[in-house]
């Protein structure tokens, strides 16, 4: 039932390359936008661009009820926030910092606490695509906060709103990010592999894309394996794995290229093996990851 808001003034509190470019966004979508930066030369372009331009953090939570965060860490945002006071009374704190669900809870906490409301950010996007379909931003939190700003946060890009619950946006942020440093870890690795042979690394990632482009389409089998909690195989065994990197552990030697990739997979695949998984498939590997050796 909470009244939705189109156009409110928005302040924006940090003005990195991801600051700088939400504040463009909303400057453009035609919010009154005000700026504040730790260094306050980052705000020049955004002042010709028509935001004002706050001497103050507090002077710059004062000038809107939605105040959107995006600063190095939660440190950087607990000092900037500690400064307020009073001021957070009744505000909308809408935090795109990356962390993890432990600092968004307690963070949460904190602002609410202090009379204000919190709905943390998880922004799937760099700079360059805020304002674009291409952007998409998961929110957890405040739901209140979520409907009345959604006109303004879609802005920024796509929303996914996952629940009150505070560390559900960095939970799945940070989950995306491991995904996505998997495959940029596979892709470096294999580049490696093939410039050690001098093959240009353009001329072999034309091969690279569709192949994991087809391996994607195995993501969604393997996830109803995990949710099932049951990893029989008619595709490939554990055991099959292991006896495969073993060579991909030899061609690291033959080539000269660092192992450093590989040997925590191979790992992973050997106490599988070893824990009587071997007749498993990956997919088995989700549930190593899950019971650590301690
Ligand atoms: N850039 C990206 O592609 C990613 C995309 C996904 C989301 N991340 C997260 O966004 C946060 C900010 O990242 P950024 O790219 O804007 O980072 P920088 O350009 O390095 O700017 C950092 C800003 O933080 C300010 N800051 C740092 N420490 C403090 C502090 N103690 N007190 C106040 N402000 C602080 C810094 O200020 P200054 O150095 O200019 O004075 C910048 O405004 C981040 O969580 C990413 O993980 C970006």
């Amino acid at each position: 039932n909470t009244a939705r808001v189109t156009y409110p003034p928005v302040s924006v509190i940090g003005l990195g390359m991801m600051g700088s470019a939400l504040a463009r966004t909303f400057l453009k979508e035609g919010h009154q936008t005000t700026v504040w930066n730790r260094t306050p030369g980052k705000a020049d372009a955004l002042m010709k661009q028509g935001a004002k331009v706050a001497s103050t953090v507090n002077e710059a939570i004062a000038a809107s009820p939605i105040v959107v965060i995006c600063v190095l860490d939660y440190g950087a945002l607990h000092e900037i926030l500690e400064e307020a006071g009073e001021l957070l009374v009744g505000r909308a704190i809408v935090n795109l910092t990356n962390g993890t669900p432990a600092q968004a809870r307690r963070t949460a906490a904190w602002v609410t606490h202090r009379g204000a409301e919190y709905l943390d950010g998880g922004i799937m996007a760099v700079p360059q695509m805020i304002g674009t379909s291409g952007a998409l931003v998961l929110y957890s939190g405040s739901e209140k906060v979520f409907q009345t700003y959604q006109p303004t946060l879609k802005g920024i890009g796509g929303v996914n709103y996952l629940g009150e619950d505070p560390g559900l946006a960095p939970l799945y942020d940070l989950a995306l990010l491991s995904a996505m440093y998997g495959m940029f870890g596979g892709f470096f690795h294999a580049v490696a592999m093939i410039r050690s042979e001098q093959i240009k690394a353009e001329t072999f990632t034309s091969l690279v894309v569709p192949w994991l482009q087809a391996m994607s389409g195995s993501l969604p089998l393997m996830a109803q394996a995990v949710d099932a909690e049951n990893h029989q195989t008619d595709v490939s065994s554990l055991s099959i794995n292991q006896t495969a990197f073993s060579n991909f552990i030899e061609v690291c030697g033959e080539l000269g290229i660092s192992n450093e990739l590989m040997i925590p997979i191979q790992g992973l695949i050997n106490r599988g093996v070893a824990e009587g998984y071997g007749a498993d498939g990956l997919s088995r590997i989700v549930e190593l990851i899950r019971n650590p050796v301690s």
